[in-house]
């Protein structure tokens, strides 16, 4: 009988101490930037071969979480945001890139949502407009949802995704407005028991 029992403690320790590696392990992943919430969840600014871009999911279903991740290197290719815009508002030619950051053009009045004036410092960080989390497309003349990664690297944040489904988020970088994406909202899948 005493044997028994002490079998089986001994699975439990062995059993603990495969769960605490199996955390530690996870532990840098997560340092890395592998993101908290999985590609399905993540935009990810990512810096390679296509140079610098927003990885992004297809979809989301309204009311998970969004995360941000920035991978890209700040010393290297400096901070970005992650801006939403009306599907208009982002700037589709070279011209338009080229005087994005100057009076009447997107990416100054991003820098304005961000309270950043002249060379200043960003002093709204993030930027929530409308109902919390991400839904708010801005333009022109209505801010919108946007953050500022920053110079740290690795830098993230998690929203709710607020957006109705059936419509669909539109995001682009103040900084390298050539950067932009998007995501659908999608409604849940119905739970088995309430289709039946
Ligand atoms: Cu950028």
């Amino acid at each position: 009988m005493n044997k028994r029992l002490s079998g089986v403690s001994t699975r439990g320790i062995i059993a603990l101490a495969v769960g605490l590696i199996a955390t530690l392990a996870l532990a840098p992943a997560l340092a890395s930037g592998a993101g908290e919430l999985g590609p399905a969840n993540t935009v990810f600014i990512k810096a390679d071969k296509g140079g610098l871009r927003f990885e992004a999911p297809k979809t989301i279903v309204a009311g998970e979480e969004l995360e941000v991740l920035n991978t890209t290197n700040p010393k290297q290719v400096g901070p970005h945001t992650f801006s939403l815009v009306t599907k208009g508002s982002i700037p589709k030619t070279p011209k338009a890139r080229q005087v994005c950051f100057t009076p009447k053009h997107i990416c100054m009045a991003i820098a304005k949502w961000h309270g950043v004036s002249g060379n200043g410092p960003v002093k709204v960080n993030p930027v929530e407009a409308g109902a919390e989390g991400w839904d708010t497309l801005g333009s022109l003349t209505k801010k919108g949802d946007s953050w500022f990664t920053g110079t740290k690297p690795n830098a993230s944040i998690v929203q709710k995704v607020t957006a109705a489904a059936g419509t669909t988020i539109y995001f682009m970088c103040a900084i390298h407005p050539w950067m932009h994406g998007s995501i659908e909202v999608v409604a849940p899948t119905p739970l088995p028991l309430a289709a039946s």
